[in-house]
């Protein structure tokens, strides 16, 4: 469709993608005037987010873009896009954040003013690391000073707004007129859509948004300006790179960034089986392989690899990296500082978006053979030229025991066992899990089984993921559960009224060890390495003494709270309970108080090199 076309034409010819019809019925604006051509230099802006077929907005209002406001409110009739109010800027990107993470796409996001962006800056930096793309749009000004209202227009106004986030966004601009912020939103789509995907933030002037348009803008059709620009592999690199996958006798396949696509996924499978690799997955990320297929090297783990992984990748002649988030950081895992002898290739187009501010590429891995393109791209052309797929046998699907409740005192596996349970064979999607989570608890069996945590390693991203996953997975029969740390859910947790509000049911589950635990293992590695007592280590870390009634914080937002899970006999009614909640549409939330502790690979890893201090 063209953008500067008319407004608000009959919903039924609206070749756009909009919000879910449930959520279309909510927030409907009144005597709107019937449909006419963009008046305002806000009205070019909304009209170009319809064009490119933006079907939500997340938003915390501000004057600045009061422009934008009115345009998407009262000329757009609050439809592609349509408005989701949130109660934080954090928010807002982390629900733009969690719907990518679902679609793949892009949806936008609104903040006020440099505050409502420097309050947006931890989402934003989340989203860049997970490499998920977003449009979030900003405002200032005016930038013409004489134009500016006393005190709060100067307050609210930089001189480079941008570079507050320039280094964790693939692109920002300043449009200085709505001809120049069509164009800014036409490029900043096509960017943050192009792998390596990330967040582009506009800063709309709100004196551009505000002026009277002096004259139409000549229509244009917004497909022309999205060429495809995926990254690619020649010829040369899947030759070389199948050459050595024939001569591996013992490969393994590192699999990192990829895609939700189901086809993507089969095809991951056939690639490992033709070549015989033993797979390891990261929980950092969505899950890109089968966890209990039997080429899966031991649970997926996060920040340390299991015995299994590191005895398959001891055992390697050849690695084939899929877009690891940190490949240097595996080989370590494996090989200590020493670098391997074993001959890798690592597919990634990541380099693309290093910069020299963020130090997120980690450490430069060694690499003999780089495909730079993403595994999405690569893995089909390796797979063809492999002679594609082998005749598959069926894995059979090993069914969960029924979890039988302990007398001990509640672990994160009863509460991860005991879900398992009552969710029995429905479809679920996790958003997102604690980093105490044993990844051995629970398998992954489809693209959208797991959606990866919150890329940035900044806590209180959960929350505000899971709504924005919930919000793309609403009508697909998927049953979005987000499992969050207390700290993260409390950090996040005014997300939930958005979901509450705009009709989005989620089930989140409270892991609440009463504290800030992982700093807890911290505070015990220099307590040990100090020779000091290791007793004092919950100190500034424990929220306890008020305990938080967290069902208590999802109630007042008018969600369904599970008051604190304390036995392991209740473990399993309750999330029941909860369960039927969602599927009757509701927002629910079930604290369940967990002893602290971590899996004993991930604490284990966080104590290392601490025992010899005491001896
Ligand atoms: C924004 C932010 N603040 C602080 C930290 C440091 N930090 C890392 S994990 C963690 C504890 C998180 O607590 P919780 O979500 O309850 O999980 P737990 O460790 O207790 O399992 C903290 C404070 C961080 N990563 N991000
Ligand atoms: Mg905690």
């Amino acid at each position: 469709m063209t953008a500067q076309a008319k407004a608000a034409p009959a919903a039924e010819t609206l070749p756009v993608h909009r919000a879910h019809p449930s959520i279309r019925e909510l927030d409907r604006p009144v005597n709107l005037a019937p449909a006419n051509a963009p008046g305002w230099g806000s009205d070019v802006v909304a009209d170009t987010l319809r064009a490119l077929q933006i079907p939500y907005i997340a938003l915390n209002p501000g004057a600045s873009y009061r422009g934008l406001h009115d345009s998407i409110v009262n000329f757009l009739g609050n439809e592609a896009p349509q408005m989701l109010l949130c109660l934080h800027e954090e928010s807002a990107v982390a629900i733009a954040h969690g719907y990518a993470k679902v679609t793949g796409k892009a949806m936008a996001a609104a903040v006020h003013s440099n505050v409502g962006l420097f309050h947006a800056t931890m989402a934003i930096f989340n989203a860049w690391c997970d490499r998920m793309p977003m449009l979030v749009l900003g405002a200032t000004g005016p930038l013409d000073a004489a134009k500016r209202r006393p005190w709060i227009d100067w307050i609210h106004t930089a001189r480079d707004q941008g570079a507050i986030v320039r280094h964790y966004t693939k692109w920002d601009d300043q449009p200085a007129s709505p001809a120049a912020a069509r164009e800014a939103l036409l490029r900043g789509h096509w960017l943050a859509n192009t792998a390596p995907m990330g967040p582009v933030y506009i800063n709309l002037d709100a004196e551009m948004q505000e002026a009277k348009l002096a004259e139409p803008l000549p229509p244009i059709d917004v497909a022309r300006f999205m060429p495809s620009a995926q990254p690619s592999a020649s010829q040369r690199h899947i030759d070389e790179a199948v050459a050595l996958l024939k001569a591996a006798k013992h490969p393994v396949m590192l699999v990192g960034r990829v895609s939700r696509s189901l086809d993507g996924w089969n095809e991951r499978i056939a690639l490992a089986e033709a070549i015989g690799a033993k797979v390891i997955t990261d929980l950092k990320i969505g899950c890109g392989f089968p966890t209990d297929h039997p080429l899966h090297a031991g649970a997926p783990a996060g920040n340390a690899l299991v015995p299994e992984s590191i005895a398959a990748l001891k055992a390697a002649d050849l690695i084939l990296g899929l877009d690891c988030v940190d490949l240097n950081g595996v080989l370590r895992g494996a090989f200590g500082f020493e670098v391997p002898k074993t001959k890798i290739i690592h597919v990634s187009a990541d380099f693309q978006v290093h910069n020299g501010w963020s130090m997120d590429h980690e450490a430069l891995p060694p690499v003999d053979l780089m495909l730079p393109t993403t595994p999405d791209e690569a893995v089909p052309l390796l797979l063809a030229a492999l002679g594609g797929a082998k005749p598959r046998k069926p894995v059979p699907v090993q069914k969960a025991e029924p979890y039988k409740p302990s007398g001990g005192p509640l672990r994160v596996d009863d509460l991860a066992r005991a879900l398992r349970t009552a969710v029995g064979d429905r479809a679920v999607s996790l958003t997102h899990l604690p980093l105490s989570w044993n990844g051995a608890t629970w398998p992954f069996r489809h693209p959208l089984d797991f959606l990866g945590s919150e890329g940035g390693g900044g806590v209180g991203g959960g929350p505000g993921n899971t709504v924005g996953s919930a919000l793309a997975l609403k009508g697909t029969g998927r049953l979005p559960i987000g499992i969050c740390g207390d700290g993260d859910f409390m950090m996040g947790a005014t997300a939930i009224w958005t979901a509450v509000h705009y009709k989005i049911p989620l089930l989140i589950v409270v892991c609440n060890n009463r504290s800030f635990f992982n700093d807890e293992l911290h505070q015990e590695r220099v307590a040990r390495v100090r020779d000091r007592p290791v007793e004092n280590r919950w100190i500034g870390q424990r929220i306890s003494d008020p305990d938080i009634d967290c069902a208590g914080v999802a109630r007042a937002q008018g969600a369904v709270g599970f008051d604190p899970v304390t036995k392991a006999h209740d473990l399993v009614p309750t999330f029941e309970k909860a369960i039927a909640a969602v599927e009757q549409g509701h927002v629910a939330v079930v604290d369940v108080r967990v002893e602290p502790g971590y899996s004993a690979v991930t604490t284990a890893a966080m104590l290392r090199g601490t025992e010899k201090s005491k001896a």
